[in-house]
């Protein structure tokens, strides 16, 4: 019998058409299932013990690596000798590169620079903890080694590597996870692919060449789901994570539901809110911007650029500093999300050296503060992220958040984190402390040399050295009971 499930038509969905009704999901409490879907998807029917299971390295992880790479980057954001605004990926979309024009790039493409054992120690040696890569981005260049399609980099260039695998390998010898992005609903150089048409979006993304006509469905049983199907079973342990980019109309219900049926077979996978057919996934993707206040009850993953463009630009140095990037991290960590951050290798296959300097730099941060990040629980006070303008409106009209950066905070059973941007000037005042501080002592001191604790009536003052360990942010520990 099906207990706690919302109606009876989905338990009868559930029943005919689910994939994995085991014992345990019988038994247990069911999550409520939102919109009645023609396949019911895994987080559709597991209890929210099981849910926890699956996602808790993905909670304890907080910062992840986005790799974007493909033919992108040789073009690397000028065509013609025209440089083309945008997002280097978009390249073709943005310069209407005829599909013959843009596949021709494969011949050219042979990143012998690339070396999966040095991008899997950057992201280690930057504090994290998984990797995200394009698989296949929506140019429809697979990254890996389908035989679903000859448009790869193992068949179509001159590397004749599968850069995808190589990852594969080196995650698994340095203890890294790995997720791929899988671009299901545009791919523009698949006839049917090019889904971003003028109904839904102003020019230029629409289709540009009668190369791209075709029917969007056709594109998906011969292309995107044979390729996923590939990519769920060819690289051993890996994917942990299916990133998903872009759906429109297109994917409707019943296709996505086919996606679904193949997800389903890969029960300890994650995969994001961008499937389409209303599928709402595990977890929320705030693109460039890190929300107010996360999202309460949601798994959240902010995906970020260090520079203004996720594939390889050669002229884009608009490079975030360290500070701004370190700041995002703990930012992201205080109200209980993951930090997706992107590093967009050029046509050979290196890294820019800005971005690696960055990184580096915030795994220093990390390597002393570690314990202020990782696993740690979201923020007891909430009002120091900032607060909504009595005057200003943001784009939708509605009172603009300005947010505040003197500090931050992360949570754990016995202790409360407190990241301070701003040093304050002889004492840390907490107007009202959540729990009983016990004790105080700097993360960065290894010695846990005491601080002074003075309670305040409601609040507590903690008495800081004159200057602070760290400008960018220094941990402040208190034991809390
Ligand atoms: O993979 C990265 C982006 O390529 C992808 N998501 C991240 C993770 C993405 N696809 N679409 N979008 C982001 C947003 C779309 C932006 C657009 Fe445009 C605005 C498309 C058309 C107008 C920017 C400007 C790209 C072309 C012109």
């Amino acid at each position: 019998m099906i207990r706690n499930c919302c109606s009876a038509a989905v338990a009868a969905v559930l029943l005919t058409t689910c994939a994995l009704p085991s014992p345990a999901q019988i038994e247990g409490e069911r999550i409520a299932i939102s919109s009645s879907h023609p396949v019911a998807a895994i987080q559709d029917t597991e209890t929210p013990a099981q849910r926890d299971a699956r996602m808790g390295w993905w909670r304890d992880a907080r910062f992840g690596m986005f790799i974007h790479w493909g033919l992108y980057s040789i073009p690397a954001g000028t065509w013609n000798g025209k440089d083309i605004n945008g997002i280097g990926e978009w390249i073709m979309n943005s310069a209407s590169i005829p599909v013959a024009d843009y596949k021709a790039l494969a011949k050219q493409f042979n990143p012998t620079a690339f070396n999966a054992h040095d991008i899997v120690a950057l992201a280690k040696s930057a504090g994290m903890k998984y990797i995200v890569i394009t698989a296949k981005h929506h140019d429809g260049f697979a990254m890996f080694d389908p035989k679903a399609d000859p448009f790869n980099i193992v068949a179509a260039t001159p590397f004749h590597r599968d850069p995808i695998r190589e990852l594969a390998v080196e995650c698994n010898k340095q203890g890294m996870k790995l997720g791929f992005y899988y671009s299901q609903d545009q791919d523009w150089t698949a006839p049917g692919g090019a889904a971003y048409k003028k109904d839904d979006h102003k020019p230029p993304t629409f289709h540009w060449d009668a190369a791209q006509d075709g029917d969007f469905a056709t594109y998906l049983h011969n292309k995107a789901i044979p390729q996923m199907k590939e990519l769920l079973t060819n690289y051993g342990d890996f994917p942990v994570v299916i990133w998903f980019d872009t759906p429109t109309k297109d994917m409707s219900p019943a296709l996505a539901g086919e996606i679904v049926t193949l997800l389903n077979q890969h029960p300890n996978l994650i995969w994001n809110n961008r499937l389409g057919g209303g599928y709402k996934g595990d977890t929320e993707t705030p693109e460039q911007f890190i929300p107010a206040q996360g999202y309460p009850g949601r798994d959240w993953e902010a995906c970020m650029t260090m520079n203004d463009t996720w594939g390889y630009k050669s002229y884009d140095t608009n490079f975030k500093s360290t500070q701004t990037l370190l700041r995002n991290l703990i930012d992201i960590a205080s109200k209980g999300g993951n930090y997706l951050l992107n590093i967009g290798p050029d046509s050979k296959g290196n890294v820019p050296p800005a971005e690696i300097e960055r990184l580096q730099e915030v795994g220093k941060w990390i390597a002393t503060n570690s314990e202020a990040i990782y696993g740690t629980k979201p923020t007891l006070f909430g009002s120091e992220a900032g607060a909504v303008s009595s005057t200003e409106k943001d784009k939708q009209g509605k009172p603009k958040f300005i947010p505040a950066w003197n500090w931050r905070s992360t949570t754990a059973v016995d202790k409360i984190y407190i990241e301070l941007f701003t040093w304050p000037d002889g004492n840390f005042h907490l107007e009202k402390s959540p729990r009983t501080v016990t004790g105080a002592y700097l993360l960065a001191d290894k010695a846990h040399n005491p601080l002074k604790v003075t309670q305040t009536g409601s609040g507590v003052d903690i008495a800081l050295p004159s200057a602070p360990v760290d400008p960018i942010a220094t941990v402040l520990v208190l034991n809390t009971k």
